[in-house]
Parts: C-alpha cells; structure tokens; sequence
C-alpha cells in the first residue's frame, strides 16, 4: 500500500492496482451489459452507481477503499460514478484534461478519482495516458467547446480540453505515461494530473468504471442540491445529501436515479476554463 501511495503523491497517478480476478472482471462486465440490454447506453451516465448493484458494489469495494483511505482519509464519499466505454474501432477519446478545472472544490487534495478496468484497457484499445508529476503544477488552461462543424468526438462533455499542450503550457508531452490496465486493475489519480486517452482501435468494447471520491470536509462551492454516498469511516459535516443505495431496477428506480444524476449535473456547471 505503502508504495502504490508513494507513487500516487510523486507521480499524480498510480495505475495497476489490482483489485479483481478476472473472473470477477468479467462477471462485472456481464452484469453491467445486462443492464444495458435493459436500459440502453450506459456510458458516461453519471451517478450510476446510484442505480446498478453491481456499481455500486465496485465503487465501494473494500480493496479500492484502502487505496482511496490512503489518499485522502478514513472518511471516504463516492462523489460520482460512469462507465467510459469505447467501442471497438471508433473515433471516441478524451483529450489531455485536468478534472478538477470545473469542479469549484475546496480543498483539492481531499478527492481521488478512479478507474476500474472491466475490459482490457491496453494501448491500442486506447487506455489513459498521465503526465507525471503535473498535480504539482495546479490549474492549466483549458478551452471547452467552439469546435463548430466538426463532430464531436472527444468524450469530455463540454469538449473541454488543453490546447497546445507543449507550445502553450510547456507541458512536455515525452513524458507521457501510458498506463495500461487488464481487466480488474485500477488507476487512481489527482484531479490535477493531466491525462488523455486514444481511440479504441482494437476488436473489443474498451469498459472502465471511473469513481470520484471526496472526504466529507470537502466541498463544491454552491453545492445546493448535491449528493454522494458515505462510504467508509464518517461525515460530520454533511454538506452533501444522501445518494441512494441501488436495489430493484424498475422505473421507480431510473427516475429516483436520473433526478439525482441531473442535480450532478448541475454542480459540474460551475466552473471556467482559465
Ligand atoms: O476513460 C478514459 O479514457 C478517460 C477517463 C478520464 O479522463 C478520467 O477518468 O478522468
């Protein structure tokens, strides 16, 4: 444990961490195609873990809360859950980001964002790339939108991404650490490490769950409205409400879900480029 936080503080990242068989890998990812054959497309759902047992079960998983308790502390919220999925041979990537630009936290040392792989997560299949040692840095520039009349194909929400990475923001990008995952491995990195991935350019789905994790004293500013589920240790600040525990998937369910995931959604509006 020692060492994988070690890393994490030098580098900004850790990747490799084991956390499941590959049999439980897979059984994950069965559980989780189900549920699409059920519900439709589940990439980049927010919140999802407030609605799949099965998401639920890895975002609070004891072998992943070790690392995280490591990280930020023995009081540990999920903050947010998706799967990011890549299909096999398509143009969907995420480009070099910081994830805490559009958060408005207080305290960016007090989250941990993870990434589960359920699939292979390999080079060719386009798996994250960090920039080590850029948490250190904080903030970097990022532009959002304002690619009229292209099609979109950076994952990224707002197609939030830094441009001209080397020549702008003297970021030396042959540094770039690919950190390929197989099925039942996690990375784990600060919201300031700057990361990117390729598109999937092999035969399978490419599948990982990424979980945010916040301590309780942590907050959004104007965080009306927003949840996270505690999952380990205690929060006797209660700046979040309480998101819900997945159980029967009916209707019920997807819209006690989907209401929660909106209210997400509107925490992440927060925040600017510059
Ligand atoms: O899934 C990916 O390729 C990128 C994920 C990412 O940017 C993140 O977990 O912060």
């Amino acid at each position: 444990m020692n060492e994988f936080v070690d890393r994490y503080r030098r580098d900004g990242f850790v990747s490799g961490v084991p956390i499941l068989s590959t049999g439980e890998a897979t059984a994950h990812r069965r559980r989780l195609e189900e549920a699409e054959a059920q519900l439709g497309p589940l990439h980049y759902r927010d919140k999802i873990s407030t609605l799949l047992p099965s998401a639920h079960e890895l975002a609070t998983h004891p072998a992943v809360l070790d690392v995280v308790e490591a990280c930020i502390g023995p009081d540990i919220l999920v903050y947010n859950a998706t799967y990011i999925i890549k299909e096999p041979a398509t143009e969907a990537h995420v480009e070099w980001h910081q994830d805490l630009t559009y958060w408005g936290l207080a305290d960016d040392d007090a989250q941990v964002s993870m990434w589960l792989a359920l699939a292979p997560a390999t080079e060719e299949s386009g798996c994250m790339t960090f920039l080590p040692g850029t948490h250190l840095r904080g903030k970097v520039a990022h532009k959002s939108g304002g690619r009229e009349g292209t099609t979109k194909t950076n994952v990224l929400l707002r197609d939030q991404r830094i441009e001209h990475p080397e020549s702008e923001h003297g970021l030396d990008l042959g540094r770039a650490t690919v950190a390929a995952l197989a099925p039942g491995e996690a990375s784990f990195h600060h919201g300031w490490t700057v990361h990117a991935s390729a598109p999937n350019r092999s035969t399978d789905r490419r599948i990982g769950l990424n979980v945010q994790y916040v301590a309780p004293h942590n907050r959004v500013d104007d965080d009306e409205g927003l949840t996270a589920l505690l999952a380990r240790g205690s929060d006797p600040y209660e700046y979040f409400g309480t998101d819900p525990v997945p159980s029967d998937l009916n209707d019920a369910a997807v819209m006690r879900w989907e209401k929660v995931a909106e209210a997400m959604k509107a925490g992440f509006t927060l925040g600017t480029d510059d």
